[in-house]
């Protein structure tokens, strides 16, 4: 059943951040908690996909991503959502709504660094264009024991060819897929980390 899964799965991703992120280039609505929150959820069949190690950064995100949606019944923007964190008090106490966006904003940053170095890289093996997306946007932020914990996941990352196969892609579409996710994400991490630094929330913890 898991190749069923992920059929498609770089594509709906691409396509879905294609979408966020002319919202937020028109400049001309607040991007919503529902929305984002669904674009995040597509990428969490991508993190099951690098190999069993991985399945405790999957487990992290998805909880995370679930609590958005969850706060998107109440909420309607993320505008809103962090407001609502700042009067209360508890941006960054653990669980909050606000604390959990930065978190899985790190996880669409991580992914964006990964298909950039996938596309620049020659070669079967995905170990550096993993280390380098860990080691750009987690690592500063982990402790000691989960950066051991992740640097031997490593070992146990697929191949490019057996990623390629999970994902059901030939190398010249998956090309297209991961360019247009890198794109597109570009301007949706600026939003969010602008989201923080106009507030003074800052984004380095
Ligand atoms: C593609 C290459 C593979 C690299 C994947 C590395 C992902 C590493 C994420 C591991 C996260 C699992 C451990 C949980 C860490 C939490 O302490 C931390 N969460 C994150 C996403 O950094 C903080 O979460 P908290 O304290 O706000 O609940």
């Amino acid at each position: 059943m898991a190749d069923l899964e992920n059929e498609k799965t770089l594509r709906k991703i691409s396509d879905a951040f294609k979408e966020l992120a002319a919202t937020v280039n028109s400049q001309a609505v607040d991007m919503e908690v529902a929305t984002f929150s669904r674009a995040c959820s597509l990428v969490s069949p991508l993190f099951g996909c690098l190999g069993i190690a991985f399945k405790f950064a999957e487990m992290d995100y998805v909880a995370k991503v679930d609590d958005l949606a969850e706060a998107s019944k109440s909420i309607a923007t993320l505008n809103a959502m962090l407001d609502r964190d700042v009067e209360g008090n508890c941006v960054r106490k653990a669980g909050s709504h606000t604390r959990n966006l930065l978190r899985v904003k790190r996880g669409l940053d991580m992914v964006r660094v990964l298909f950039e170095q996938i596309l620049v890289t020659e070669g079967n093996s995905l170990k550096d264009p993993a280390s380098k997306a860990y080691t750009q946007v987690f690592a500063p932020h982990h402790g000691w024991a989960i950066r051991k914990a992740v640097a031997a996941g490593m070992y146990a990352l697929p191949t490019r060819a057996q990623l390629l196969k999970k994902l059901n892609e030939d190398e010249a579409s998956a090309r297209i897929q991961m360019q247009n996710y890198v794109t597109a994400s570009g301007p949706i991490i600026l939003y969010i980390d602008k989201l923080f630094l106009s507030r003074e929330l800052g984004i380095d913890w």
